[in-house]
């Protein structure tokens, strides 16, 4: 672990003071900081920068298109918290604070950040909450066939395996400096889930689908004025297309579209017929009318749409520039009939940011 690059940390604190009046005025924080950067080669963050710095992560993360309510984001600071056993328990404890009652409130948690010589944890799981796949020897597999390595690396390190459904939840695997980490089970009542029926066809439910309610993606790296938080798991509430368009119907994951289209009487040998298609769209009302269904929060594609165009308005009011990246902001269904489909965006990288670590499993 390097020591903190101090002009970072600079530019970080003057950003902070800028858009914070209240904070006083720079000079005797960057004194400060300096001192303590000399004398320990690293610095440590006010609660107050830690939560503005997380939250302009968010702001500046370009490929998010449910930037509008940056402001909102709950911090949880655990940075104390250095040992894999403590974060395994303050994970569990962020995914039962994240859903109180179905209503998903946008929060992350920051466990402690990396030192030089002394590395914080770090959380193997891409998300605190993913589906088992298990190879078949026939080739098929059962679960989620992005998670075909990850399951078999746990399976490895001891987990005996779920029950074998397609919807077995992952353990954690949490890892502090070098050597095997610890593994955990997340226990059943922090996993809340949806199961999936159709608005209007009632064979969809003996599909026996379902999906978590909460995406907490735990393998980015939370990166604020040259300190890096490895372990910074954070969460908002899904846009049904990303059920709905991709984990469920994209032809490396649980490929439903054939299933869906032959049951809707489809023909799917004639690419033309559009079966494709029509199969897409009734998969992504079944989420959405499921989710609605049990009060969990979730957002639709042209909702999220036009709230992300009223963010670009409000940043640019603001004075400032935000970045973004069509191909990750544009949804991956009919894309064409959203507005931020029509235009072009710019494409920056800021700090702080969220960043992927080079080394991370899927
Ligand atoms: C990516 C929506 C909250 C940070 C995305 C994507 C969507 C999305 C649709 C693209 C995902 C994909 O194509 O796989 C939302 C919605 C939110 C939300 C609806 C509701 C509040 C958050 C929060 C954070 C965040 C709270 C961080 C504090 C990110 C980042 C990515 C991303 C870093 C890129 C992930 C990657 O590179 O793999 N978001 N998001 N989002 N979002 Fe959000
Ligand atoms: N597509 C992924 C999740 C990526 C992030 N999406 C969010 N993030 N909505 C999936 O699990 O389908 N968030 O923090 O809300």
């Amino acid at each position: 672990m390097q020591e903190t690059d101090i002009a970072t940390a600079v530019d970080f604190l003057r950003l902070f003071h800028a858009e914070n009046p209240v904070a006083g005025p720079v000079k005797p924080r960057l004194r400060e900081v300096r001192a303590e950067i000399y004398r320990t080669g690293t610095y440590t963050h006010t609660p107050e920068e830690l939560a503005f710095g997380a939250r302009v992560a968010w702001r500046n993360s370009s490929r998010c298109i449910g930037r509008l309510y940056w402001q909102s984001l709950r911090v949880r600071d655990r940075r104390w918290v250095n040992t894999a056993e403590g974060v395994a328990v303050e994970c569990v404890n962020h995914l039962r604070e994240a859903a109180p009652s179905r209503r998903i409130r946008p929060t992350i948690t920051v466990f402690a950040p990396d030192r030089p010589g002394l590395p914080g944890p770090r959380i193997w799981n891409e998300q605190l909450i993913r589906y088992a796949g298990y190879a078949m020897d026939d080739g098929s597999v059962v679960g989620d066939p992005r998670y075909v390595d990850f399951t078999t690396m746990a399976c490895k390190l001891g987990w005996p395996g779920g029950p074998g459904t397609p919807f077995d939840v992952l353990p954690l695997f949490i890892s502090v400096g070098d050597g095997r980490p610890l593994m955990s089970t997340v226990p059943g009542d922090a996993v809340l889930e949806v199961p999936l029926s159709h608005p209007s066809h009632p064979w969809f439910e003996e599909l026996g689908l379902r999906w978590h309610a909460v995406p907490a993606i735990s393998n980015m790296c939370l990166e604020i004025g040259g300190i890096h938080y490895g372990a910074a798991p954070f969460n908002g509430w899904y846009m049904g297309t990303e059920i709905g368009a991709r984990n469920l119907a994209d032809t490396d994951r649980y490929d439903l579209m054939p299933a869906v289209a032959r049951r809707l009487g489809l023909d799917t040998a004639n690419d033309r017929s559009l079966w494709r298609d029509q199969a897409l769209l009734e998969i992504n009302m079944a989420v959405l009318h499921s989710f609605e269904r049990a009060g969990v929060t979730m957002t639709d594609h042209h909702t999220e749409s036009g709230r992300f165009l009223t963010h670009l308005k409000r940043e640019e009011n603001a004075g400032r520039v935000c970045p973004a990246e069509w191909s990750w902001i544009v949804p991956p269904m009919s894309g064409s009939a959203t507005p931020v489909f029509h235009r072009y965006y710019d494409e920056a990288e800021l700090s702080p940011n969220f960043v992927h670590h080079p080394d991370a499993l899927e």
